[in-house]
This record gives C-alpha cells, sequence and structure tokens, in this order.
C-alpha cells in the first residue's frame, strides 16, 4: 500500500512536526518530573515521524537542487535540510548512547542548536515557498490511513529504540524519562561540575558572607554561615542538567519554607526568588519554594567551591540550571520576575 501523503500536505505536515518537535524541545528544558515523561516521547516520536517525510520530501525535490539553476532559495532549503539532517542524527544519536566532546559542548548541546537553528532557516525557506494547502489535498480515507501509518512508524520506532538501548546494554540504557545519563550518584561532591553559561565567582568566603531574605516580607532576615549550617533538614534528589546528565544525591541544608516561617511573607506574596552572589537567578512559586532546600551539604560534606558553598538551591523536580548555586539573597516576591531569563544567561559578564 502506498501511504505516502500529496506534496502541499507532506510540507505541511512537516511544518506541524517541525513545530511540535522544536516545542517539545523547549518545554524539555524545563520538564523534570516524572509525570512530564510525554514531552520527551513526543519529541523523540516526532523526530522519528520526520524522518519519513523528509525522504518523501527529498525523493521530490532533489531535482530542483541537482538539475535546475541555484538561487538564494536553493541556498537556504539546502541549508534548512542540511541542518534538520544534523538535528535529527544528533537527537538519534544521543538518545542511542552516542556522545562527543567538543570542548565546553557535547553531543546533546549540538542537538539543541541545529534544532534551533532550523527555525530561522525554516521562515526564511517559507517566504520562498509558502503554499496554502487546497481542499483536493486532503482526501478523508487515504489521508487518515497515512496519518495512522506515520504515527505508528514513530511511536514503534521510537519504541524499538528504547527497548534496544535496554536489551544490548548500550549506554543509553542508563537513561531518566529526560534522556539524561547517571554520573556521580551518592558520591558527595564527585559529580560533575556544571554552569549554565560562564558563572565563575571566587571562593565565597563563608566568615563575609551571609544569606538575607528580603522583599514582600515583614520581618527581613539577615544570617551568618555558622547559623545557615547549623540546620540539617535533609532531601534526597536528582539534579538533571539540561546538556544531558544527573545525580541523586542526599543533600543538607534549610529547608527553604523555615526561613520563610521566621521572615512573615506578606499576604499577597507568590514567587520566591534565589539569588546566587554571581546575579544568577531563578525563581519557584511560594508553596513549591517551601519544600526546596537551601543546601549547604552533600552526602555529609561541605558542598565544594564548584557546586555552590555556601549555599545552593536544590529544587526537586526542577532542571538543573535551576538550582542557583552559590545563594546569597531570597527574594519574596508578588511578580514571577520576567528577567531572571536574561540574569541565567548574562550573570557572568558581571
Ligand atoms: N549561579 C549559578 N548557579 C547555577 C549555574 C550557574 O551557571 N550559575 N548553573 C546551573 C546548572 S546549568 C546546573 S546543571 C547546576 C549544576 O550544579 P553542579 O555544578 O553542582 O553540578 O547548577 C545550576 N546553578
Ligand atoms: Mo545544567
Amino acid at each position: 500500500m502506498d501511504v505516502e501523503l500529496p506534496p502541499r500536505l507532506t510540507d505541511w505536515t512537516i511544518l506541524g512536526v517541525v513545530v511540535l518537535s522544536v516545542g517539545t524541545g523547549l518545554v524539555s528544558l524545563v520538564s523534570g518530573r516524572p509525570g512530564d515523561w510525554w514531552v520527551f516521547w513526543l519529541h523523540g516520536a516526532g523526530g522519528l515521524t520526520l524522518v519519513v517525510l523528509l525522504v518523501w520530501k527529498f525523493r521530490r525535490v532533489y531535482r530542483r537542487v541537482t538539475d535546475a539553476e541555484w538561487t538564494r532559495a536553493t541556498v537556504v532549503s539546502v541549508a534548512l535540510a542540511t541542518v534538520a539532517v544534523g538535528a535529527l542524527a544528533s537527537g538519534a544519536a544521543w538518545a542511542s548512547g552516542f556522545d562527543l566532546d567538543l570542548a565546553y559542548w557535547n553531543l546533546l548541546n549540538l542537538h539543541v542548536l541545529l534544532g534551533l537553528l532550523v527555525v530561522p532557516l525554516l521562515v526564511w525557506h517559507l517566504r520562498h515557498r509558502f503554499r496554502l494547502p487546497e481542499r483536493t489535498d486532503v482526501e478523508g480515507r487515504r489521508t487518515a490511513l497515512s496519518y495512522l501509518a506515520l504515527a505508528g512508524f514513530g511511536v514503534g520506532a521510537w519504541w524499538l529504540q528504547r527497548g534496544a538501548n535496554r536489551a544490548l546494554d548500550l549506554v543509553g540504557a542508563d537513561r531518566r524519562f529526560t534522556g539524561s545519563r547517571e554520573r556521580g550518584s551518592f558520591a558527595g561532591n564527585a559529580y560533575p561540575v556544571t554552569m549554565w553559561m560562564a558563572d565563575d565567582p571566587d571562593p565565597v568566603d563563608p566568615g563575609e558572607w551571609s544569606l538575607s531574605v528580603v522583599g514582600a516580607v515583614g520581618e527581613p532576615i539577615t544570617a551568618g554561615y555558622d547559623v545557615v549550617a547549623e540546620f540539617e533538614d535533609r532531601e534526597t534528589a536528582t539534579l538533571d542538567c539540561t546538556s544531558g546528565w544527573y545525580a541523586r544525591q542526599e543533600w543538607e541544608g534549610v529547608r527553604v519554607g523555615r526561613l520563610l516561617d521566621r521572615a512573615d511573607p506578606d499576604g499577597d506574596a507568590r514567587y520566591v526568588s534565589f539569588r546566587s552572589v554571581t546575579g544568577y537567578r531563578w525563581n519557584l512559586p511560594v508553596e513549591e519554594a517551601e519544600d526546596a532546600l537551601l543546601a549547604t551539604r552533600v552526602g555529609g560534606e561541605d558542598l565544594s567551591h564548584g557546586h555552590g558553598f555556601p549555599a545552593r538551591l536544590v529544587a526537586p523536580g526542577r532542571r538543573g540550571f535551576q538550582w542557583v548555586k552559590w545563594v546569597e539573597t531570597v527574594e519574596v516576591r508578588t511578580d514571577p520576575d520576567p528577567g531572571q531569563v536574561g540574569a541565567i544567561f548574562l550573570s557572568w559578564t558581571g
């Protein structure tokens, strides 16, 4: 049976699946709770479906590239095809257990970059090639069958790939549902040190450091290291970095809810922002922040400088980049702090 979609419908379906893949790729960066598994699932199955769609598409258009005169539109199309194939190949390779060591980057970083590059190239490509679909493109039964076959292929291939990884015990077999691989769990400070960009503060002198709770509170607090380090609240939680590794650790420090109880947040307090000595910051809704930990120790050892000594945020279910290191200020807020995204990208510039 021929399940290939008609040309225009193929193109529109590619557009839809690309939007789905880029969208789920972006959402996956802030997904870390077990209930978020479907984001990664859609991303993987979507990518595999795209392989079939692109085979159909390339079979149809390759003569324009090999036989016809090249225009600027051809250049953009070829660049788009190359980047898209690169994004798919790097994603599939990463999922199958491969990696690369590119100075500061790994294969997953490369995959994210290529995936993001698809967006401007696709927009440009659409400016030259945009065609509205026509009614005759969508012929009920046959189209429905094609879509079923496509979705079946995407989901089936995704499932087989995961199964093969596990059965053959390939490198990718130790992945979490986020795709991250295990590195240094329950090893105290002996797990990877990672920065989002290039934060690199001098070691913080605990004698000069203090933790402040400020903002929408009745009783602002400032506490020195000796006071903060006395608390022994514990949480076993998984730090899961978006560059593709995770470590499960026993963290110890002060439960943020204790600090908030003393600081007495105002009635309209909604968010709590955790700010690093570098300016890097992230917030959590108040209820979630209450359960989070400002850790001073990991696996019974004082945090090393690289891991955020004197204190770092432990936010279970959040991704690694949200676990602010070298925290010095806890700011209770009534709004969600739109500036934090800029702050994590620019904090290293001082
Ligand atoms: N201040 C600050 N906190 C930060 C970062 C950073 O660059 N600056 N990187 C984040 C990222 S991307 C991750 S994955 C974790 C890594 O924590 P680790 O170095 O203890 O493994 O810290 C997060 N906290
Ligand atoms: Mo990270």
